[in-house]
């Protein structure tokens, strides 16, 4: 008998076609009702998730039954109670490395457009304010040879040191749990305690997983430590920053200005941050492009088909629960 499928997000056409190919699919259809309650009443019967951006614990799948395993369509699992997960033995898998690239990217778009203030002149412009040459108080600030500072060395952030050590000539700073000797040899990276390196870089780039050791990393008295001239670049998670702290900060000039991907309420449709000219915001788009999305899903849909076939799957975010 065919094991059952529900989709909990981002699901097209296509994916649906080839998941209906092994599996019965049910994927919640707003026209047909709260999909919320669609997504409850069939958790009973279900022995795949696969989607993003929906909180998944105990409270969320206590009728979950028959579950094997949640697919994430992202590489943050920060959604998920992996501790819940695993005790039910439930596998939980994620896509990383398909993203890396394209996430470092635009992280990199963030520092740049923050230094050279693009979207607030673009918004200028267009708002027909451009009648004469651009004076010092539109002026940006330099990129090339400053210090980039990452905060949590991992792939992304390899990845956009990557960026500013080969392209922009930038000394690079890291903190994290570990040192990274491959990366301090590749690109001369030096490691940093979190309050050095946020005392030394330029622009400060926030790429750790959110956990409960992360959660605030960035206040008042960490934000006081910054240079006045520094930027502030997040797109990890929102919570790893404290938000009004943050906009106090860009308001007062503690700090020159700041890139955001992420914040502490997703989606965000009103915040002070928005009439910050300093804050550069986007709507979560660090891994959104239709080539890496579309790798993203292919990835989730082999981690999840591979789990219900019981073959072991690639991307295993809680091993201890693959008995195969
Ligand atoms: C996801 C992300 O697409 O992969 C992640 O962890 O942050 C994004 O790439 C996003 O979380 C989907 O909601």
């Amino acid at each position: 008998m065919k094991k059952t499928v529900l989709a909990f997000s981002r699901v097209n056409q296509e994916m649906a076609e080839r998941l209906a190919q092994d599996f019965n699919v049910i994927i919640p259809d707003p026209k047909k009702g709260d999909i919320n309650a669609q997504f409850n009443e069939a958790l009973p019967e279900v022995h795949g998730l696969i989607g993003s951006g929906r909180k998944l614990g105990r409270e969320q799948l206590a009728t979950a039954e028959r579950l094997e395993v949640v697919s994430s369509i992202s590489v943050g699992y920060d959604n998920y109670d992996v501790e819940y997960l695993t005790e039910r033995g439930i596998a939980l898998t994620n896509t990383p490395d398909v993203l890396t690239e394209s996430t470092a990217d635009l992280g990199f778009s963030l520092i740049m457009s923050s230094a050279r203030r693009v979207a607030e002149l673009d918004a200028y412009t267009k708002a027909g304010n451009w009648k004469r040459s651009i004076e010092p108080p539109h002026f940006g600030t330099d990129v090339y040879g400053k210090t980039l500072g990452i905060v949590g060395m991992g792939n992304i952030g390899a990845a956009i040191a990557r960026r500013g050590r080969l392209g922009f000539n930038m000394p690079i700073l890291y903190s994290g749990n570990s040192r990274k000797s491959a990366l301090e040899q590749e690109l001369g990276a030096q490691f940093r305690s979190l309050d050095q390196l946020l005392a030394e870089a330029d622009f400060v780039c926030l790429v750790v997983p959110l956990s409960d050791k992360t959660h605030h990393l960035i206040g008042k008295r960490e934000l006081g430590l910054m240079k006045k001239s520094a930027i502030l670049v997040n797109i990890a998670r929102g919570p790893i920053v404290e938000e009004p702290a943050l906009i106090e900060a860009l308001h007062n000039g503690t700090i020159r200005g700041a890139g955001l991907d992420v914040y502490e309420k997703e989606p965000l449709s009103e915040s002070p941050l928005f009439k910050l000219s300093n804050a550069v915001t986007l709507p979560h788009i660090g891994s959104a492009t239709t080539e890496t999305r579309q790798a993203m899903a292919d990835l989730a849909y082999q981690n999840l088909r591979s789990a219900l076939l019981g073959e072991r799957p690639q991307n295993l975010v809680n091993p201890q629960v693959w008995k195969g």
